[in-house]
């Protein structure tokens, strides 16, 4: 059963454990190896910054962020079965899945929401890590003195729903601490034009 974490204004459910540890350290090795990991760069203020992790975008349909358009990779069995198993957890569809890689304790993620038009209002987003916890951050968009932190384990699944993206930001800062990789993907379901909200 899901825990359901309370949050004003949006809608959190933490799953853990939704793959056995065996199988979650092969799920793991099988995203590292089998997936088209890029080092993306971006220019933002005038200058070309790394972007401080790898990342992978696979599904049906491209998608904009960090002003950047992605076109989709095809799906592979891996991201399918794991796309399968959010489904049934969510009972959400879902069409397309952005994947981070974490390499180490110095890859992080910077402040954001995920609220671009293509998601539509009020967007499920679902999110499975793999490999070493992480602390996932939220703070409130109109008081950013309002925090949230939620350590996010090896095979946990955890679904944004509902306003959330329009009150809250979230980020997964750096860490000091020696972390093992983590592998974190974000199910997303992305509208064509014309099919919106
Ligand atoms: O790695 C994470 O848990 C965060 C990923 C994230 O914020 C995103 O994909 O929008």
């Amino acid at each position: 059963m899901p825990t359901s974490i309370p949050i004003e204004g949006g809608d959190l459910l933490l799953f853990e454990d939704v793959i056995p540890p065996d199988k979650s350290a092969d799920t793991l090795t099988q995203l590292i190896t089998n997936v088209d990991w890029q080092k993306e760069t971006l220019f933002l203020f005038g200058r070309h910054i790394k972007v401080p992790r790898l990342t992978a975008w696979y599904g049906d349909e491209a998608y904009t962020y960090s002003g950047v358009r992605h076109e989709p990779k095809n799906w592979v069995p891996i991201l399918n079965a794991l796309r399968n198993l959010v489904q049934n957890k969510t009972n959400k569809p879902f069409n397309s899945v952005l994947l981070n890689h974490y390499r180490s304790g110095s890859d992080s993620m910077s402040w954001h929401s995920d609220n671009e038009p293509e998601l539509g209002l009020n967007p499920t987003i679902a999110s499975l890590s793999f490999g070493g916890t992480r602390r996932f951050r939220f703070r409130n968009i109109s008081d950013k003195k309002q925090t949230l932190s939620i350590d996010l384990s090896d095979a946990s699944l955890l679904v944004m729903a509902g306003p959330l993206q329009h009150n809250w930001q979230h980020a997964l800062p750096k860490t000091k601490k020696t972390v093992a990789p983590r592998i974190n993907l974000t199910f997303r379901h992305i509208k064509t034009l014309g099919s919106r909200p």
